[in-house]
């Protein structure tokens, strides 16, 4: 594996690449064009500036998070091939720069969902969190209002004010869309790119929904074993993997984590390893990373992704905000740091006892 950690971008992130090249085995990034649009073409030129200021401080791009798919093509309506035939320019202009991991998710309307950004804990730090009763008691269109006061001035990823502008449109978009209709809309999708991805080796890593259940009554259908493996054969080619996120599969407690690694054996491209802790099966907060502070076993989690040879970047995920650091809810430098070195310890740990045997 390789440690690395999410960047949104020297104009985005209120972390430097400086600072990522400090934590102790973090050599890569996964960062995006945070402000290119889904469906246009991310040009070379830009591509190779990104990778060019990462590269100046010392790190290489490990990955994109995300190029962002156009509703239109999880929709299965409007413009969908123009903005296929772009994704599939993006893509080639990525592989010409030497770039081989994508990132992407499915979710229809809203990416991934909390309830609250700045939730306090008992030992004074702030945590994001989700309550389904908070999501029960809100209309859709005032999801963003509620919890824009505590982004810090950022914008986060999938709540792009533009797009939340229109969620009431998007809704009557997508009113026609079910979970079969969404799956043949991503099959339609991947067998149009995967040429592409075969032909520069480009790792396809879809990112689970977040939570794994529908919200909103939308379809979601990247939440369980069962729907990623039919995922996984109806477009059977090794660049039609996953991005392994225990803190999305995880908000579905009848998810088995290191099992449903294993099942994902040879496709997982990509590893979001995080710790929940519930209060009840539809309340939790994005605990600290060691098992001991949430609900999840993270040397099972580990260990299963060691067992199936894993190779990949795996980053940190969603940190906590502690020691006063005022960043993208999820995404300041230090408690995504010691996420960081806490799983390269485990990492270590299980290859030197298995080195061992
Ligand atoms: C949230 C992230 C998601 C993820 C996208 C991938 O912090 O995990 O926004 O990047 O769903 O496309």
């Amino acid at each position: 594996m390789e440690m690395t950690l999410r960047w949104y971008g020297s104009k985005f992130d209120t972390v430097t690449l400086q600072q990522i090249r400090q934590i102790p085995g973090v050599t890569g990034v996964i960062t995006t064009l945070y402000d290119t649009q889904p469906g246009e073409v991310w040009s070379r030129e830009r591509i190779r500036a990104l990778k060019d200021e990462v590269e100046a401080a010392g790190l290489h791009i490990a990955g994109i998070e995300s190029v962002n798919i156009h509703d239109d093509i999880k929709i299965g309506a409007g413009r969908r091939d123009e903005y296929i035939a772009n994704y599939i320019q993006t893509l080639e202009n990525l592989g010409l720069e030497d770039i081989h991991l994508v990132c992407y998710n499915f979710m229809p309307v809203f990416d991934w969902t909390r309830t609250e950004l700045a939730r306090v804990l008992p030992d004074g730090s702030t945590a994001l969190a989700y309550t389904q009763e908070a999501v029960d008691a809100l209309v859709p269109e005032k999801m963003f209002e509620s919890i824009a006061g505590d982004m810090n001035g950022t914008v986060m990823p999938g709540w792009e004010p533009e797009r939340m502008a229109r969620v009431k449109e998007l809704f009557a978009a997508y009113k026609d869309v079910d979970d079969e209709k969404l799956f043949a809309n991503l099959k339609y999708f991947l067998e149009a790119i995967m040429p592409v991805c075969n032909k520069y080796d480009i790792k396809m890593a879809i990112h689970p929904d977040d939570p794994a259940w529908s919200v909103f009554g939308l379809p979601r259908i990247i939440i369980n074993e069962e729907n990623i493996l039919r995922m996984m054969k109806m477009v059977d080619d090794p660049h039609n993997g996953v991005t392994f996120c225990s803190g999305s599969y995880g908000t579905n407690l009848k998810n088995d984590l290191p099992h449903m690694i294993r099942s994902l054996k040879g496709r997982i491209h990509f590893a979001h390893v995080r710790n929940l802790k519930f209060h009840s099966p539809t309340n939790f907060e994005e605990a600290p990373h060691p098992s001991a502070c949430g609900s999840f076993d993270m040397y099972e989690i580990v260990k299963a992704l060691y067992d199936i040879g894993f190779t990949g970047p795996i980053r940190p995920d969603h940190g906590r905000s502690i020691w006063g650091e005022v960043a993208m809810p999820g995404y300041g430098l230090y408690d995504r740091a010691l996420g960081a070195t806490y799983i390269e310890g485990l990492w270590e740990a299980i290859e030197k006892s298995e080195a061992r045997k």
